[in-house]
């Protein structure tokens, strides 16, 4: 019998914890069975079920081309063949990091790791070795992968199942860690006072994607600079969803604010296992071997990621695709204003170019006590409502959905119908 989203997910469940690699995948928030996804090809994925759906996960954030490029499948493909890990170094990590610097003039040395998680985990280290301070301060809402020190008040998938704090936290590490409210400046500067010297970093998502999309306030990152700068702090800027996404530099370019460090993930390996971290030249070289601050990995580099990560840039960098994901982004929301309005009383849309959220609250959403009030239930409705169109979504409404340059206007246009359908069947129940 040929295997279905039900079944696998049935024998998933036996041997891997959940059914799941990654929490968020396992359809808690909303119900119901995640579809397993065989192929992706453009703005489309594809499950095991036959069932074909628009993509607005975009494996959260890095797909800016489409699946299956077939420039960077090129690329994947003849690197492959040269050989799939040499855990030695290969000329590619010098590429890779020459266009990152391009795009990152402030970045004076960047390290190649193989996630997201490692990158802003290894950015910490790096800022207490540096300053010899322990504490940091982070955002509630915002999600810097699971690392001991970054799974406080955070975003993503522990705000989806509705634990930001983990246990198996030794309880001294979680006490280091201070949280202030997304754009409030006053609660970050009370923390400053509060622990005068002992901070030794501010970690902030410039665009807060794991909680819908949050942008910053005017203000809100230049405020940070200057605090950050004021007391010696190491302002660290993750764009792991928002680099390369927003901007060729990132949201740092948008908002004209540059962090000490800046954080990066699977975009740079165009969806392929990468992060990386950088900046400063006086923070980096205390990394060993340069310095005694320790970090290291067999796949940090690995030629197959450095050559997706180098053709996907290289086609971004070429294609201006900027002006073209804003106009894409534009359109989505020129077409759901007329529900924003009909709706306003549960509904809105935040959206920085290609990255959006629909809130099931009216908003607006500044902060992650306001994103809590979203009606969650509401949401899954109309998420299945969605899905059931063929519109794959991310399964919580704690995430940003990503457009890509392969949503064609059309797509982008049938989308909008979608949506009003959806929110009439879920409004009128
Ligand atoms: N935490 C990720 C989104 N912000 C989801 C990871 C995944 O399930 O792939």
């Amino acid at each position: 019998m040929r295997e279905n989203s039900e079944s696998l997910f049935k024998s998933a469940r036996q041997i891997i914890p959940g059914g799941v690699n990654s929490p968020v995948r396992a359809y808690k928030a909303v119900g119901g069975t995640p579809p397993f996804i065989c192929r992706g090809e453009g703005a489309f994925l594809f499950d095991a079920d036959q069932n074909r759906y628009l993509d607005y996960i975009g494996s959260w954030g890095p797909m800016i081309l489409g699946q299956a490029h077939p420039d960077v499948v090129k690329a994947v493909a003849e690197a492959a063949a040269k050989g799939t890990s040499f855990g030695a170094p290969c000329p590619q990590e010098i590429e890779l990091a020459r266009l990152i610097v391009d795009a990152y003039p402030h970045v004076e040395k960047i390290r190649m790791v193989s996630s997201g998680t490692e990158a802003t985990m290894s950015a910490i280290r790096l800022a207490r070795g540096f300053t010899g301070r322990e504490k940091i301060i982070k955002f509630s809402g915002c999600y810097h992968g699971h690392a001991d020190s970054l799974l406080v008040q955070a975003g993503s998938g522990a705000a989806t199942l509705g634990v930001p704090s983990s246990p198996g936290i030794p309880k001294k590490l979680a006490e280091q860690t201070l949280t202030a409210s997304y754009n409030s400046l006053d609660e970050v500067q009370q923390l400053v006072d509060e622990h005068e010297n002992q901070i030794a970093c501010i970690i902030l998502e410039p665009i807060a994607g794991n909680m819908g999309c949050v942008p910053p306030e005017p203000g809100f990152l230049q405020g940070l600079r200057e605090l950050a700068t004021a007391n010696a702090i190491v302002l660290i800027i993750d764009e792991v969803m928002t680099g390369f996404r927003v901007a060729w530099g990132g949201a740092q370019d948008l908002y004209g604010v540059n962090g000490d460090l800046v954080c990066l993930g699977k975009i740079i390996g165009g969806g392929l296992p990468v992060g990386a971290f950088g900046g400063r030249e006086d923070i980096m070289s205390l990394l060993a071997p340069e310095g005694p601050v320790y970090q290291a990995g067999t796949l940090s580099g690995n030629p197959l990621a450095m050559c997706a990560g180098i053709r996907t840039l290289e086609l971004v960098r070429d294609m201006s695709v900027y002006p073209l994901l804003e106009k894409k982004g534009r359109l989505l929301e020129a077409g759901i204003t007329p529900y924003l309005e009909k709706y306003s009383d549960r509904l809105c849309l935040q959206r920085v170019g290609s990255m959006f959220c629909l809130y099931f609250t009216p908003g607006p959403v500044r902060s992650f006590n306001d994103a809590l009030l979203c009606d969650t239930r509401a949401f899954s409705r109309y998420f299945h409502a969605m899905l059931q169109k063929g519109f794959m979504l991310p399964p919580s409404q704690f995430e940003a959905n990503f457009i890509s340059l392969a949503h064609s206007d059309r797509e982008l246009e049938r989308t909008v119908l979608a949506i009003g359908e959806s929110l009439r069947e879920i409004f009128s129940v």
